[in-house]
């Protein structure tokens, strides 16, 4: 039963209100505050009521992470659910309020206060690391819009209860133009109040969006090393020594944490798995599995072609030499492949760091437009694309042949940046860095789709059945027709008489439904749930592979088949972060 759904339960059930009353109220009596996991629940502070909003739907902008639970189901992974009751109108409004402002339980978020425990989630070697004592110190820049007061003075009391003070330069908070009034007069007080003499904050007078926004928060900065979160995050145990330590070696290494997963509706911390970046041609950042190769050990770093983007450290004068970032970017999306491409081809490596742990809350939607409500993800990938991609730039096209004539603005500081670093290729990129990535070019592959269905060659099936997911006990199957283009796919009764329930899984790693369309998932819109569409021939968005643990894995996404609640009757699936459990172990059973 999710927290929501117990929530509501409680608002329509006055039995259950007296109980949770009284409950609390005796507790209240007790101990003055009654204590979650040792966390004492704080009433949200100097929250304003306004009228009620209802939650939009999660639709999920994420570029990767709906996971559920922790690797594993740890205990740590939930909070008591008391966290999140609602006891009183003023709660309900704080939650809605919340999730319409912010897209997370801010009424959760407010009661954990600015300090929490976190489970300690790095593997038991890590504790046993010794870091060199003389280590470069930080600039911990974080930049924020909009942001809920407390996930963002959450994150910067994380910063200070768990790093050593010598090793923390100062905190650069970059206000984003925010409109929340608090984020204005409340914050101001409270970091002179409250706050040492290394929280700094920095003003942008106009919306610049989070890249301009990071530029200008690194151009105060002091510090030797920069290291930037997003502004609703919670650093873990000893998590900066792993970091500093790889760059004060070579100064050319930029290093990522682990980005430990914060969930939005429970705000409960879990590990996230040992994963790398990558990236589709629909330039969104994806995680793949780490090859064996890189897994070596399980502390030691791991080369990643790219980063997520929010949460990364670097060597400042080598952010100002690497040319920063591309400051014709608005808003939101494309940087962070654009500095993973522009590290590799320039001389520099990107590791992730298992050692160090990042928690971040993962959302389901983006809670804030760009100020002329444009595509700001598809005017930085046109401009990452035409600075950095080369010939491969095509491959983006084929996908989205809209922009081929759209105008991107000036790039010509940035192709002097490329000529001045003299960088590699991105096809030396491609063979050296993510040797993974598929390429679909008219030289191996033919350039007009194969439709199976029309015969022109047909790849042989080499399994027929149901696709039961084990947890819902449910098959997979079209939504509406199974010959309709498009069409969703839902988990209903198995019926093994029933051919629109069989599937094919041919050689090319296609999953045919009922003889008629491929199970594809977008690659320029990677948040929306699988969809039916004539097969392509092609790999990329209609590749699967049945894996370890029964899973059902897209290689393009690289995400997993996932029932989003196995005992709902709509059925829906979802892809998820691949994390084993139940709802995503699929059988193809014939
Ligand atoms: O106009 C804006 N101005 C800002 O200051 C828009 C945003 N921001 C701030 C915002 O308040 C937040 O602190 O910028 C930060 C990042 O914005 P999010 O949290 O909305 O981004 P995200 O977490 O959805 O997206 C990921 O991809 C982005 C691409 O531009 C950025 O690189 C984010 O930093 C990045 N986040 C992470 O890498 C965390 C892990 C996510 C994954 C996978
Ligand atoms: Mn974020």
């Amino acid at each position: 039963v999710t927290l929501r759904y117990f929530c509501y339960g409680c608002l329509f059930t006055s039995v259950t209100w007296s109980v949770l009353l009284f409950l609390y109220f005796s507790l209240a009596k007790e101990g003055g505050q009654p204590s979650f996991r040792n966390v004492p629940i704080q009433r949200p502070h100097a929250l304003r009521f306004q009228p009620r909003f209802t939650r939009s739907p999660g639709g999920g902008h994420e570029p990767g992470i709906k996971a559920v639970g922790a690797a594993g189901g740890s205990k740590l992974a939930e909070l008591s659910p008391e966290m999140g009751m609602i006891f009183n109108e003023q709660d309900q409004e704080v939650r809605d309020m919340g999730y319409h402002k912010h897209a997370f339980n801010v009424l959760i978020s407010n009661r954990l206060g600015y300090h929490r425990d976190l489970p300690d989630t790095r593997d038991g070697k890590c504790r046993e690391r010794i870091y060199p004592l003389s280590l470069p110190a930080a600039s911990v820049v974080i930049c924020f819009f909009n942001e809920a007061f407390s996930a963002l003075l959450r994150t910067v009391h994380s910063v200070l209860d768990r790093t050593p003070p010598y090793l923390l330069h100062e905190i650069i908070l970059v206000d984003d133009n925010s409109e929340l009034a608090d984020l204005k007069g409340d914050l101001d007080t409270y970091v002179q109040q409250h706050l040492q003499a290394k929280v700094k904050v920095v003003r942008n007078e106009k919306r610049e969006g989070l890249i301009r926004g990071r530029m200008v928060g690194a151009s105060h900065a002091t510090g030797d090393v920069l290291v930037f979160l997003d502004s609703h995050c919670e650093v873990n145990e000893a998590w900066l020594q792993p970091l500093l330590a790889p760059i004060h070696q070579d100064r050319k290494t930029v290093v990522c944490p682990v980005i430990d997963i914060i969930s939005a509706d429970t705000l409960a911390y879990s590990p996230s798995p040992i994963v790398r970046g990558g990236f589709n041609w629909g330039l969104h950042f994806k995680w793949d599995p780490v090859p064996a190769s890189e897994l070596n050990s399980p502390v030691g770093a791991i080369r990643s072609p790219t980063m997520a983007g929010g949460l990364f450290a670097m060597d400042r004068k080598y952010f100002n030499e690497l040319g920063q970032y591309d400051g014709g970017m608005d808003i939101w999306g494309g940087e962070n492949l654009e500095i993973s491409f522009r590290i590799w081809m320039c001389g520099g490596q990107l590791l992730i760091i298992p050692c160090s742990r990042v928690g971040h809350i993962f959302r389901k939607r983006r809670p804030y437009g760009s100020p002329g409500g444009q595509d700001t993800m598809a005017h930085n990938s046109l401009r990452l694309a035409h600075v950095w991609m080369d010939e491969y730039k095509e491959q983006y096209f084929n996908l989205r042949p809209e922009l081929r004539e759209r105008a991107f603005g000036d790039i010509s500081e940035r192709l002097a940046v490329r000529q001045r670093l003299q960088c590699h290729s991105f096809k030396w990129y491609l063979d050296n860095i993510y040797p993974e990535m598929q390429i679909t070019s008219p030289h191996n592959k033919p350039q007009q789709p194969v439709f199976v269905n029309k015969g022109l060659r047909r790849p042989k099936v080499l399994h027929r059945g149901r696709l039961r997911n084990l947890q819902a006990d449910k098959c997979l199957v079209a939504q509406g027709r199974p010959s309709q283009k498009g069409g969703a796919v839902v988990v209903r009764v198995c019926d093994s008489h029933n051919p629109e329930q069989e599937w094919a899984y041919d050689e090319d790693h296609e999953l045919i439904l009922a003889g008629l369309l491929c199970l594809d998932m977008s690659e320029i819109r990677s948040s929306d749930p699988p969809r039916l569409m004539k097969c392509h021939g092609s790999g990329g968005s209609q590749q699967w592979t049945l894996g370890k643990n029964n899973r059902l894995y897209q290689v393009s996404v690289g995400q997993c088949l996932a029932v989003v609640d196995p005992k709902s009757p709509k059925g829906y699936v979802a892809m998820a972060i691949c994390n084993g459990s139940q709802s995503q172990q699929w059988q193809l059973e014939g």
